[in-house]
């Protein structure tokens, strides 16, 4: 389980250069950050096609950047040569978008899990293609307007939910999934602290509010983010052998998810009963995982 650590336990070393060409307010420079801070520079660095590459100015000594569709099978080559060579210590951090791993990576994403390859997986969830025009993913959640799910008369953004997967790496049965959000830091960081420490495959899947993709003021970034977890719209939580569940965060009260989606621009469209679908289905989720917290789910 992870331990609640302080923000100040983190390495002093500053790990970003200064200059960061990210947009304002992007959260996945944020979270970039934090996680070479956790993990320190004995890890290698692994990006593929996503505004990461951008945004993470980072002083980690290595960098390699495969194929859109083949970070999970670069990782796993990368970290069985590790292994031959003495080198496990090394931990082969992956960071992806969405894109990157709930569609165009999936297939090898899964493959890794299941084999249980030792990497450690971290997807900055910005919910839509966003380096390239802000097209949806299968992360990008019900009733969002992005580039190709536009908000005109006969459409009202995106038609399915957002597809769930932490829960279906979860299912893999691999040692550790965690979700984390770029307004709690703490939580974050004590997951990548506990995470690190282990073998086989880790993943860490977090939210990653976009002021470009959103239509959000950059400033809002962390509130937007904290209001996600505050409503229960991102629940923070870890799964341990793919088993064992448990609710890293929980508010005493959630607040209303109008509150967050009201600040955002791909929501603004939506209708009373829109929102009201979303809170529904929100609350029941909370429900359900209040239900499980502290016990073996599969
Ligand atoms: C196989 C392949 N398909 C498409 C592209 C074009 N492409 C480059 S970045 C990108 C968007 C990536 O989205 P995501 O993984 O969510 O990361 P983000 O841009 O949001 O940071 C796309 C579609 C590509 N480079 N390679």
């Amino acid at each position: 389980m992870s331990k609640k650590m302080s923000i100040r336990d983190l390495r002093k070393e500053e790990v970003m250069w200064p200059g960061n060409p990210a947009c304002q307010g992007c959260g996945g420079s944020i979270i970039g950050r934090l996680i070479f801070k956790a993990l320190g520079r004995n890890s290698a660095r692994v990006e593929v096609a996503s505004c990461a590459p951008g945004f993470m100015n980072i002083r980690v000594p290595s960098f390699f950047g495969p194929a859109f569709e083949g970070a999970a099978a670069f990782m796993t080559g990368l970290a069985r040569g590790y292994k031959i060579i003495g080198r496990e210590d090394i931990v082969v951090a992956g960071l992806i978008g969405d894109g990157g791993t709930a569609d165009i990576g999936f297939q090898g994403l899964s493959g890794a899990a299941e084999r249980n390859e030792n990497v450690f997986w971290f997807t900055y969830d910005n919910e839509a293609y966003m380096n390239t025009g802000g097209q949806r993913s299968s992360a990008t959640p019900e009733f969002a307007s992005t580039s190709t799910t536009p908000v005109a008369k006969m459409s009202r953004g995106k038609t399915s939910e957002k597809k769930n997967v932490p829960m279906i790496l979860a299912l893999h049965h691999v040692p550790y999934v965690a979700t984390a959000s770029v307004a709690y830091p703490e939580d974050l960081t004590a997951k990548i602290v506990y995470g690190k420490e282990l073998r086989g495959f880790r993943y860490m899947h977090i939210n990653s509010p976009c002021p470009t993709g959103w239509g959000t003021d950059p400033k809002d970034t962390i509130k937007i983010a904290r209001l996600a977890v505050e409503s229960g719209l991102w629940p923070l939580y870890e799964i341990l052998d793919g088993r064992h569940f448990k609710l890293t965060y929980k508010p005493r009260e959630l607040k209303p998810v109008s509150e967050t989606l009201k600040i955002q621009g791909r929501f603004r469209h939506l209708k009373d009963e829109e929102i009201a679908s979303i809170q529904k289905a929100t609350t029941e989720n909370w429900s359900r995982l209040l239900a499980i917290d502290g016990k073996d789910i599969f």
